[in-house]
């Protein structure tokens, strides 16, 4: 089935001539990366040369993906904006909320009865607003993505930070906070700083025990998970067009972890074939009419350094299989130096479990290469010394591979098929552990491994590699043990090797599934009510943040200064948290708790100015919100690294804390401060980190003169009378500034579809006189045009009137014709006026300061 075929075959129809347009403004070769954005401006963004880095631009993406975790936020959001239905295709799916404990079908039934009322909260809003829902069960979002949505050259917006695994089909996809989604449903344009570019030329073949996970593992030890910040990883040469078009996706869908704004591929026979191989032939017609705008102009690879900001070479022949982490997924290691690492370092040697799957690597392929290997250990006699589970991508590969009868060999392994859904990946995993701080290791195809992230004990070494390389240490159950050269050996007590793995890239006897898992939403959903029920824990109306008080912060209180890494984990963890992602008061009970505080090197342990004690940081911050006291949080770098998460951010607003003062912001954390009206700053001098001490009082001086481009001033009144005066950097421009003003984006939205729906829903002439709010012109039309046709209509009823005067039969007759002709008059009058009010509306909405221009679903307009 082809989603939305109107707006692709709209969107292809419009592409060269969109490119043409670009190409005269911007008068060189194009990167692929380019040519996706400049298809994509907003309607009324001008067409220039952008200042990568920079320039702040607004956009119009094609489609908006929500996973239930996000998407609760978001669409409680989306909800209070007052809109009816949403103006781009925009789908929802239940992927985060299933707990991994026993198996895929328990698992699933289980967890529907735990959330069934947020799974039929995001139903009935889906229903309502006219937003695809894919049902618990369906698959994880990126996959079920790729599979139905992705297109070659579209752009995509999605509340998870791995949305940007449909790069994998020659997207631009780019992971955002749930606020960023409401504008793009709205209907409003989307803004993005115009990003850097990273070229990455890969050449050679994968081969043997290499797979694409090890492009990305590769990537993440050269740009650390800082290096893609801001920036566009384009991948071409030759080695990319040799990849599988999902194998791509996993290159692509681990980039978050390097902090990219998202990665692409140009469009290939490769992705073709997986169009096609999905039952999206026509899609496939349509990109090969129009290739040579899929991907980068032929200069532009031939001297890539003249086009992107940062170029590396990677050959696919030679590279490694790796091994990333602990506790990081940068930490990138070859197989052939990490049982050295392992050793060295003390990590626990015995491996615990092995997983696979995730969003990042269910392809068909990745099954079958992982199966291969499994067979081959049941084949050989050897049964897997670790745990090993599975978990699919979608129902479409997991009926696929089953039908195929890969799962059963995994079974027979000794595996656990899991539902399809993120499980462990996210914390949703009730491990079969006694003591959840044990110092063990596991092993994951995933693409993060945060402290605590997959099982919420601080002493699980998680590293991250190939769902091959995971499989053979499953069965070895050693972390020594490297698969390329060493033996196991089998219950007979013979050593045996395992062969490289193999398998396919599509199923030779194509995809296969029964009920897929989606729900369309109502062709009208004005009737469907959305319940929430008033004594819920799991689900919360939002109410608006308070604007600001238009005066400067004055003694602001230090809540926390956090050590080291604090990812969107630390600020707001996932796990058993998962379950309150619709209650912003509640879920607020866990902000920052796994933050290192910088004083005494605990974590939720901070002191409370007030009263001198120590306590968790969100009881706290709670006093100090009832004490009607401000509050900064200081960090490092890179903060906010990780998820899209706005609660991250919405957390903090709405426990009373102003200000984040960092080192560096990840992307998407600092645009979601932003929106949710918080103060998201960074320090000139790095150094001035060390100046801020546990007891001070904390200003920001001169914030009534909040401008872009201008720094701000804070000064730290320290405990012993002493203070110190710094400089602060900020990146808002004048909207975001509005933005902080307002409350919240959502605040400034909401007024502004107040104040057009406000004027254009007012009752038409009669009671409130058009011409009062219409424009000159229009309202001179309009008085004249009624008095002109009532004269036209009145003439020949004199005329007859007059000749039979004499006849009281006639002037009776004449009446009636006046009358009728009065009525005519009438309702010319009427229709009239209901041009001036259409031609009111129009002007209130060109008046408005954002414009909501209506937008039908599934079309695309420019
Ligand atoms: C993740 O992988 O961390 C998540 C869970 O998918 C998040 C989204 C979330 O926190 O809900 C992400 O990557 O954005
Ligand atoms: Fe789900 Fe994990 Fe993918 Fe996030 S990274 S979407 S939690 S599978």
């Amino acid at each position: 089935m082809i989603f939305d075929f109107d707006m692709l075959e709209a969107f292809y129809k419009q592409l060269p001539s969109r490119i043409a347009k670009a190409r005269k403004v911007v008068n060189k070769p194009l990167t692929l990366s380019e040519k996706i954005l400049y298809a994509h401006l907003h309607g009324e963004q001008h067409v220039g040369v952008f200042n990568r880095g920079k320039s702040y631009v607004n956009f119009s993406p094609d489609r908006v993906a929500m996973q239930d975790a996000t998407a609760q936020m978001a669409l409680l959001q989306f909800m209070s904006a007052g809109i009816p239905k949403v103006r781009v295709p925009s789908t929802v799916h239940c992927d985060h909320l299933i707990l991994a404990k026993d198996g895929a079908q328990k698992d699933l039934s289980d967890s529907i009865t735990a959330s069934g009322e947020v799974f039929s909260f995001l139903e009935s809003v889906s229903n309502k607003f006219g937003i695809g829902f894919w049902r618990p069960g369906a698959g994880i979002i990126h996959q079920v993505v790729l599979e139905n949505y992705g297109f070659p050259g579209g752009m995509m917006i999605g509340t998870d930070s791995h949305t940007v695994n449909a790069g994998g089909l020659g997207m631009l996809a780019i992971g955002v906070g749930g606020a960023d989604a409401v504008d793009v449903m709205a209907g409003m344009p989307w803004e993005l700083k115009w990003p850097k570019l990273i070229g990455i030329k890969l050449t050679g073949k994968l081969g043997g025990w290499t797979s694409s996970k090890d492009v990305i593992l590769k990537v993440a030890g050269i740009l650390t998970v800082k290096g893609g910040t801001g920036a566009i990883v384009e991948y071409f040469g030759p080695g990319a067009r040799t990849l599988s078009c999902t194998g791509k996706g996993t290159i692509c869908n681990m980039g978050a972890e390097i902090g990219a704004t998202t990665s692409t591929f140009g469009y290939d026979e490769k992705m073709a074939e997986y169009l096609r191989g999905t039952g999206r032939k026509a899609v496939a017609e349509m990109a090969d009419k129009v290739k040579e705008h899929l991907t980068g102009d032929p200069e532009v690879y031939e001297s890539p350094e003249k086009y992107f900001d940062e170029v590396f070479e990677i050959d696919l022949s030679t590279l490694e299989p790796h091994v990333n982490g602990p506790f990081t997924p940068d930490r990138a290691i070859p197989i052939s130096e990490f049982a050295n690492e392992v050793k060295k370092n003390n990590w626990p040697q015995r491996l615990e479990v092995g997983l696979i799957g995730s969003c990042t690597n269910s392809s068909y392929e990745d099954i079958t290469r992982s199966a291969s290997l499994a067979k081959q250990a049941v084949d050989k006699k050897l049964q897997a010394k670790a745990e090993f589970t599975i978990t699919p991508g979608s129902e479409q590969v997991r009926y696929t591979v089953e039908r195929d009868g890969y799962l059963d060999v995994f079974e027979r392994m000794g595996g656990v098929v899991l539902a399809n859904a993120c499980g462990p990946c996210i914390g949703q995993w009730s491990r079969h552990t006694n003591d959840p701080n044990r110092a063990n290791s596991i092993i994951t195809s995933f693409n993060r491994n945060f402290a605590k992230r997959n099982d919420g004990n601080p002493n699980t070494h998680a590293f991250v590699a190939s769902p091959e390389i995971t499989t053979a240490f499953a069965i070895a159950g050693d972390l020594t043990f490297n698969p390329l050269t060493d033996t196991l050996t089998n219950s007979e007590g013979v050593a045996v090797k395992l062969d490289e793995p193999t398998g396919f890239e599509f199923p030779p006897r194509g995809f296969e599934v029964k009920d897929a898992g989606y729900l369309a939403p109502a062709k009208d959903g004005s009737n469907v009510q959305v319940k929430i029920a008033d004594n819920s824990n799991r689900l919360q109306a939002l109410s608006p943040f308070a604007t600001w008080d238009g005066r400067n912060l004055i003694g602001m209180k230090l809540l926390i200064k956090a050590k080291g890494k604090c990812t969107t984990d630390h600020i707001s963890m996932a796990g058993p948290w998962l379950r309150f992602r619709g209650h912003l008061d509640n879920i607020a009970n866990n902000t920052l708790t796994g933050a290192l505080n910088y004083y005494n090197e605990k974590t939720d342990n901070v002191k409370n100015q007030l009263t001198g004690e120590y306590g968790a940081v969100p009881a706290t911050q709670r006093a100090y919100k009832a004490a009607g006291v401000p509050t900064i949080v200081v960090g490092d770098h890179n903060y906010g690294e990780g998820s899209s998460r706005e609660h991250a951010a919405m957390q903090p607003r709405h426990l009373g804390i102003r200000v984040i003062l960092v080192k560096s912001f990840a992307r998407i954390h600092e645009t979601n401060l932003k929106k949710q009206g918080m103060l998201a700053l960074t320090f000139v001098n790095e150094g001035d980190y060390d100046k801020i001490q546990e007891d001070d009082s904390i200003d920001i001086t001169d914030l009534t003169s909040f401008a872009p481009d201008k720094q701000l001033t804070m000064v730290f009144h320290h405990k012993d009378g002493s203070k110190d005066s710094i400089k602060v950097n900020h990146t808002y421009n004048a909207g975001q500034i509005e933005w902080f003003k307002a409350g919240s984006a959502l605040n400034l939205m909401a007024k502004q579809i107040a104040v057009v729906a406000g004027s254009s829903t007012a009752k038409p002439a009669a009671q409130k006189p058009a011409s009062k709010v219409a424009s000159k012109p229009a309202r001179k039309a309009s008085a004249k045009r009624p008095v002109k046709v009532a004269k036209k209509a009145a003439k020949p009823v004199a005329k007859k009137a007059a000749k039979k005067a004499a006849a009281k039969k006639a002037v009776k007759k004449v009446a009636k014709v006046a009358k009728k002709a009065v009525k005519s008059v009438k309702k010319t009058v009427k229709k009239a006026t209901k041009k001036l009010v259409k031609a009111v509306k129009k002007v209130i909405k060109k008046a408005a300061p954002r414009k909501v221009a209506p937008k039908k679903a599934g079309k695309k307009k420019k």
